[in-house]
């Protein structure tokens, strides 16, 4: 062996060990108690006047600087809008910690760059069409008894009315399912307190189906409507055959969110432009904002989601585009749906913990108004109606169930929950986030008064959702809150005319009017709705696939994985089957040699084991690129219909030696002078390991 062979050899050998040996020295536990000397105080107060720091930053940096290798408290799981991604994000320290490919191909993750027949981009077709980004709004992580799981994320896709189920063993979509009501949805995602259901509500009225209607026929052909898809855990997929959808008028449906403890088993959705405006500036109409905002209330729905479910499995839906779908007159019929008015185009619907308490923010009435569910269900029970809607559903009197009302400040949105008994609504007009007290059993959790405005934080700058740890659930934690702030203007360096989102983190571990902002973040990679936060110890991320050779996308062991000593090339007809392994710092085979317009499939197994040593695998012209993590097994295919000498290689920077982990595909043009050389049939031999 030569010298140069040794020496290449032993720095393979080297960065093999890499991640497994006593250089990693993560710091996981506490440090020993701080105590400043006066030389260290007086350099802190040196520095903090150097950089113009008051007493405040340097309290809000010690409560988000991480040390290197200590992990964040909680994850953040962000929509992406319209990048069509997920973001996870560490807190308190807001650092980026991963983007979640979802309805956008992303080549780091290989996500859609499988060659040919690629699956993601097959599970991006709609009608045909791939329609290869998303609008995500609203995150949603499983639960259990109304608590996060860590198991699973969903997420919707405004635009195109897609919900995706997301793995959090590995954080990987497995599953798109397209609405086939619907072309665009809203209030997605949300799920039932133990994920029996994923619920995807809707928003712009529409033929159901697909369907085609001039907008002179809205009010008779238009319709809205809400989607439970039936999650199946065990299977770890929506369970299609075994979902359903609720016909509803054509109003606005906005957000939706599902009861929990004395409100499980219903759910709640907004609407606005119960005015059923038709728009038509272009025709002297008046504009959509001014039509849709001419009433003073629309309407709350009141869902009651076991009943729908009762009625679907006794077979009372009817086929739209083949699903089955509740409509307006069985709800009615059967008790299914009740409305509340509600003040002024509300855009969000938040139950607290304990489920009594429905907060609804109008986006042009500066109260939050909350209504009850004892309240709701004894106005059901003694037919406490004010009316019934055009369509024949009745409409609750709005005094029977009406808890309280809240002036908080201008443009209402969205509301969370901590472990002290207040509730935070953002103020989008206002660019402020409102903590006020709820009442009830939570009176006795804060010395305020009950429903009562108790402080105002301002943000920068206009808010959409927030997002509080754990403030969905039926136990917030508190502590910490992010403010979604759409606008960021003047809070960082520009960045040309198109600005980052502002993610900023406020504590609210205190009581009272202390809420101060700790930090900002710039969200530059799309305009992310809703997220949600989770304590990280919930999440059991896989460190490496369990086995060599393991599927992703049916999470199990693939017979079809290339195993070691096995790799080879080999053809049948035009047909053409590529059997790699992976490793630091070969693939084995590095020469594959096809002809033109060969009909390749191409296997390649990562037989890595330790966490981190994952490897790419691109080959330039193609359109292939893979992530190969540790123990993952990826195919692809494609016709070779360039002829030419290709060198793939491994994308991800993975050894010492990476730069030599690479090979040719090299393929033949036809009628070249040389008849075709047998390729090998037989294993190649493995590689010098
Ligand atoms: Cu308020 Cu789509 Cu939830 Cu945006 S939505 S802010
Ligand atoms: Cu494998 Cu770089």
């Amino acid at each position: 062996m030569s010298l140069v062979l040794a020496a290449a050899m032993c720095m393979g050998v080297v960065a093999e060990s890499h991640g497994q040996d006593t250089r990693r020295r993560r710091r996981t536990e506490e440090a020993k108690p701080v105590e400043l000397t006066p030389a260290q105080v007086a350099e802190l107060t040196r520095l903090a006047n150097e950089r113009k720091l008051n007493a405040d930053d340097l309290m809000a940096a010690a409560k988000t600087f991480m040390p290197s290798g200590r992990h964040d408290d909680y994850v953040l799981f962000s929509s992406g809008g319209q990048s069509g991604q997920v973001f996870a994000i560490g807190v308190p320290s807001m650092r980026l910690l991963r983007s979640i490919s979802v309805f956008t191909p992303e080549s780091w993750q290989g996500y859609g760059f499988a060659g040919d027949n690629d699956h993601v981009i097959e599970s991006l077709k709609i009608n045909g069409k791939v329609v290869a980004w998303g609008d995500t709004h609203h995150p949603a992580l499983s639960e259990t008894k109304g608590d996060y799981d860590g198991e699973w994320l969903f997420i919707g896709d405004k635009a195109n009315a897609r919900v995706a189920v997301i793995d959090l063993r590995d954080w990987e979509t497995k599953q798109i399912v397209k609405n086939p009501l619907t072309i665009s949805d809203h209030g997605a995602a949300f799920v039932t307190p133990n994920t029996e259901y994923v619920i995807e509500g809707g928003q712009y009225a529409t033929v159901l189906g697909y369907g085609y209607a001039p907008p002179e026929e809205y009010k008779k052909s238009y319709r809205g409507m809400v989607t439970l898809w039936k999650f199946d855990r065990a299977k770890g997929r929506i369970d299609v055959a075994n979902s359903f959808a609720l016909e509803l008028p054509p109003y606005w449906q906005d957000l939706a969110d599902a009861g929990k403890n004395a409100s499980d088993g219903w759910f709640f959705i907004n609407s606005f432009n119960v005015e059923m405006a038709t728009g038509g500036v272009e025709k002297g109409n008046p504009p959509f904002e001014a039509g849709a905002s001419k009433r003073d209330t629309d309407y709350l729905h009141i869902v009651d989601w076991k009943k729908a479910e009762a009625v679907f499995k006794a077979g009372k839906a009817k086929a739209i585009n083949g699903f089955p779908v509740i409509t307006l007159d069985t709800s009615a019929a059967e008790g299914i749906l009740y409305f509340a008015p509600e003040p002024k185009s509300p855009h969000g619907v938040d139950v607290s913990p304990n489920g009594q308490y429905m907060v609804v923010a109008g986006k042009l009435d500066p109260h939050v108004t909350v209504y009850s569910i004892d309240k709701i269900k004894a106005a059901i029970a003694g037919k406490k109606f004010s009316g019934k809607d055009e369509y024949g559903i009745s409409v609750l009197d709005f005094d029977a169930v009406v808890e309280a009302q809240v002036e908080l400040g201008l443009g209402p949105l969205h509301t969370q929950f901590d472990d002290k008994g207040y509730a935070y609504t953002s103020l989008f007009l206002d660019s402020a986030v409102a903590r006020w007290t709820l009442g009830g059993e939570y009176a006795k959790l804060n010395p305020e008064q009950p429903w009562k405005l108790v402080h105002k934080t301002p943000v920068q700058y206009n808010i959409g959702h927030l997002c509080a740890a754990e403030g969905d659930t039926v136990s917030p934690d508190g502590g910490y809150l992010i403010s979604m702030s759409k606008w960021s203007v003047d809070r960082f360096l520009t960045t040309g005319p198109l600005l980052p989102q502002n993610f900023q983190l406020l504590d609210i571990s205190a009581t009272g009017t202390t809420m101060p902002v700790i930090y900002d973040s710039p969200i530059g990679v799309g305009e992310p709705h809703y997220c949600q936060m989770i304590k990280a110890d919930k999440l059991k991320s896989w460190k490496v696939y369990p086995e060599v050779g393991w599927n992703p996308h049916t999470q199990r062991l693939d017979p079809n994985a290339p195993k070691k000593g096995q790799e080879g090339v080999k053809r049948d007809g035009s047909n053409v089957l590529v059997t790699m392994t992976a490793i630091r710092s070969h693939f084995t085979p590095e020469h594959v040699e096809i002809q033109e317009g060969d009909h390749v499939t191409w296997r390649i197994t990562a037989i890595e084991t330790t966490q981190d040593a994952t490897h790419g695998f691109c080959i330039g012209g193609y359109n292939v690129n893979l992530s190969l993590e540790p123990g993952e097994y990826a195919e692809f295919s494609f016709v070779a219909d360039r002829p030419g000498t290709y060198p793939f290689y491994c994308t991800e920077f993975c050894s010492a030696l990476h730069l030599e982990m690479m090979g040719y595909l090299h393929v033949k043009p036809r009628g070249a002078a040389e008849a075709a050389p047998a390729v090998p049939s037989t294993p190649v031999a493995a590689g010098s390991n």
